[in-house]
C-alpha cells in the first residue's frame, strides 16, 4: 500500500512513528512543510523536515519534540559572546552540523529535495521524505505590537513571542510562485491513501496545500483522504494552532477544522473521543467522521490512531 502523508513537525513526526508500526509493509512518502524554514547565521534551518528526520531516525530530543537528543550549546554561547544573535532561537551543536551540511550542499547547487535525501541517507527514517517544494517559502505572521502592524517570521512569532500576541494574518511568502518538489505530484498521483496527520492545519498542512498544484493533485487523486484532528476538547494539544486558526477565521474545534479543509478535500476525519459530539456536524458537512482516542501518549496509542485512519479509508473507498 502506498501512503502519502502531509506532515508538519512534532504532530506529523509522532503520527508517522505510529503509522510505520501500524503498516510496516506500507510504502510511505512524506510531503514535509518547509514554510517554517529560516536562515540563521548564514545557514538554512528546516525545522519540520528535521523533526521528521530525527524522530523517525532515532535522533530526536524526545521530551522537547524538536532538536537533537544529548545536545549541547557551545556554538550558540560562542556566537552570543560575539554579540551575534538571535539569542531567542536555540540551535544546538549537533543540530548545527545538519544545517552546515544542508547549506553547503545548497550552495553547491543541489536542490533541497536532493539535500534532504542525502541527510536521510544517514538517518534512515524508513519513509521517503520530500520537501513540499525546492523553492524558498517562508511563513510570516502579521501582528500588532505596541499599536503598530508588522509582519514577523513564523519562528519569531512562535519562539520569540511565544504566540502571546494575536495573529492577524498568516502568509506563506513565496508559495504562489513555488512549484512542488520533484516526486510530490507523482507520489500523490500514485497514492492508495492520503493522510493529514494531527499537524497544524494552518502553518503545517495549510502551507503545504498553498503550493500550487498540491491541493489539486490531492483532489484529483481519487483515493481516500483522511485527516486526524490536532484539536482535542476545543484546544490544540500543544502549540499555537488556536492563534493561527483565529487568524484565518476558523474556530479551534475539531469540527471547524474539518469544515475548513472541506468535503472537496477530505473524505474522512477522526476526532478524539472527548469530541464525539462533533461527529454529526462533520458528517453533515459531507465528511465521514469517527470519534476515537487521539492522544499520542505512546507508540501503541499512536499506532492505534493510524489503524483507525486506515480503517476509515477503507470505509469511504
Ligand atoms: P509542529 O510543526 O511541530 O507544530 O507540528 P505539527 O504541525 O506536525 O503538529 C502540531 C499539532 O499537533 C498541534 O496543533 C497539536 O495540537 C497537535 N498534536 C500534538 N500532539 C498531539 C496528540 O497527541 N494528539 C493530537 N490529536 N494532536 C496532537
Ligand atoms: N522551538 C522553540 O520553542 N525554541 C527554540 O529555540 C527552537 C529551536 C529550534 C531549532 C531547530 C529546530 O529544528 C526546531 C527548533 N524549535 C524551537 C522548534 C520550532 O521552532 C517549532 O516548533 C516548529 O517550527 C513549529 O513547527
Ligand atoms: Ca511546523
Amino acid at each position: 500500500m502506498r501512503i502519502v502523508v502531509l506532515a508538519g513537525g512534532i504532530g506529523g513526526a509522532r503520527f508517522l512513528r505510529g503509522l510505520k508500526a501500524a503498516a510496516p509493509d506500507a510504502d510511505i512518502t512524506v510531503i514535509g512543510n518547509t514554510g517554517d524554514d529560516i536562515h540563521l547565521f548564514g545557514l538554512k534551518v528546516c525545522p519540520d523536515l528535521d523533526t521528521v528526520m530525527y524522530t523517525l531516525g532515532g535522533g530526536i530530543n524526545e521530551e522537547q519534540g524538536w532538536g537533537r537528543a544529548d545536545e549541547t550549546f557551545r556554538v550558540k554561547e560562542e556566537l552570543a559572546a560575539y554579540g551575534v544573535g538571535p539569542e531567542w532561537f536555540g540551535l544546538g551543536d549537533r543540530d548545527f552540523a545538519t544545517h552546515i551540511v544542508r547549506t553547503q550542499m545548497l550552495a553547491a547547487g543541489f536542490p533541497l529535495s536532493a539535500v534532504t535525501e542525502a541527510l536521510c541517507a544517514r538517518w534512515q527514517p524508513g519513509v521517503r521524505l520530500l520537501p513540499m517544494s525546492d523553492d524558498r517559502i517562508e511563513t510570516h505572521v502579521a501582528i500588532e505590537e505596541d499599536g503598530e502592524q508588522r509582519a514577523v517570521h513564523f519562528q519569531e512569532y512562535w519562539v520569540r513571542l511565544r504566540a502571546s500576541v494575536d495573529a492577524r494574518a498568516v502568509v506563506p511568502v513565496g508559495a504562489e510562485q513555488a512549484k512542488p518538489a520533484p516526486g510530490v505530484l507523482e507520489a500523490l498521483g500514485d497514492a492508495d491513501v492520503i493522510l493529514f496527520p494531527p499537524s497544524n492545519p494552518v502553518v503545517s498542512v495549510g502551507t503545504i496545500l498553498a503550493v500550487p498544484g498540491i491541493r489539486e493533485a490531492i483532489a484529483d487523486a481519487g483515493v481516500p483522504v483522511i485527516g486526524l484532528s490536532p484539536i482535542v476538547g476545543d484546544a490544540p494539544v500543544r502549540g499555537m494552532a488556536d492563534k493561527v486558526l483565529a487568524a484565518v477565521g476558523v474556530e479551534s474545534t475539531a469540527a471547524a477544522v474539518a469544515r475548513h479543509y472541506g468535503s472537496g478535500l477530505l473524505d474522512g476525519w477522526l476526532v478524539d473521543s472527548v469530541d464525539a459530539g462533533a461527529v454529526a456536524e462533520v458528517e453533515a458537512a459531507g465528511i465521514r467522521c469517527r470519534a476515537v482516542p487521539l492522544m499520542m501518549t505512546d507508540l501503541d496509542a499512536t499506532a492505534a490512531m493510524a489503524r483507525e485512519a486506515l480503517t476509515l479509508a477503507e470505509e469511504v473507498r
